[in-house]
């Protein structure tokens, strides 16, 4: 199985980043491993990808269930340290190598934390929901009212991102970060929809991070099995 890749350790093998093999196509490229896996390429740092296969439970295997035993992906094995949730996954990656994440304890630093727990707490529940009700729900009278609460929540969070990017290239000003990974991958769940052409600044930005071959490298790999 797939997990067992990750006991072969080496020099070469310090950072593991394990994701899950997409089962249908519209997952390609959103897994979540992708935001890891973008930060690694952007941090220019080597790692190993194990890619478990949900359909064949290899995420709830009792040795995965040790690493991560909410049974999701990504998990991060990382020389002594083993993490699950992307984002506190991409903030560790980002203070060890002390690059896009501002210096910790510093006002910045906490600036930064403030939005990546403001993207992932209020923006993604609603990005997410639109995604699995478009994808994943049955089409009934439930899901299409859960999808129409959605819609009615994000316009309050997309017109604070509007007003932000319309005067910052990136969420903390000029400098690219773990929060624009986080809000990055949280528009990708959107882009089946035409939610962004009300949200001018929004989707120059998205269309600016996407293009960054960083992302490109972890979105074409993600979901894939090497
Ligand atoms: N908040 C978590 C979400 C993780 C998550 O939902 N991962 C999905 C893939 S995108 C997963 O592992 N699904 C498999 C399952 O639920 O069994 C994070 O950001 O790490």
């Amino acid at each position: 199985m797939a997990f067992h890749i990750s006991y072969k350790k080496g020099p070469h093998m310090a950072t593991t980043v394990y994701g899950a093999k997409a089962f249908i196509d519209i997952l390609k490229g959103v897994i979540r491993d992708v935001r890891v896996t973008w930060l690694l390429e952007e941090l220019g740092a080597p790692y190993e990808r194990v890619v478990l296969d949900p359909e064949k439970e290899e995420n709830k295997t009792p040795e995965y269930l040790a690493l991560n035993p909410t049974g999701k992906v990504p998990t991060l094995v990382d020389e002594s340290i083993t993490l699950f949730e992307s984002a506190a996954i991409c903030e560790y990656l980002a203070e060890k190598h002390q690059k896009f994440i501002p210096k910790h304890g510093t006002p910045e630093y906490w600036k930064s934390r403030q939005w990546s727990y403001w993207l992932v707490s209020n923006l993604e529940p609603q990005t997410g929901r639109i995604f699995a009700c478009d994808f994943f729900y049955d089409q009934n009278e439930t899901t299409s009212e859960i999808r129409g609460l959605a819609l009615n929540v994000l316009p309050r969070f997309l017109s604070v991102l509007e007003s932000r990017l319309a005067t910052h290239k990136f969420m903390l000003g000029e400098e690219f970060s773990v929060a624009d990974i986080l809000l990055t991958t949280n528009l990708q769940s959107i882009q089946h929809t035409p939610i962004l052409g009300d949200y001018p600044s929004v989707k120059k930005y998205y269309e600016n991070c996407t293009a960054r071959p960083a992302f490109q490298k972890a979105r074409s790999q993600n979901g894939l099995a090497e």
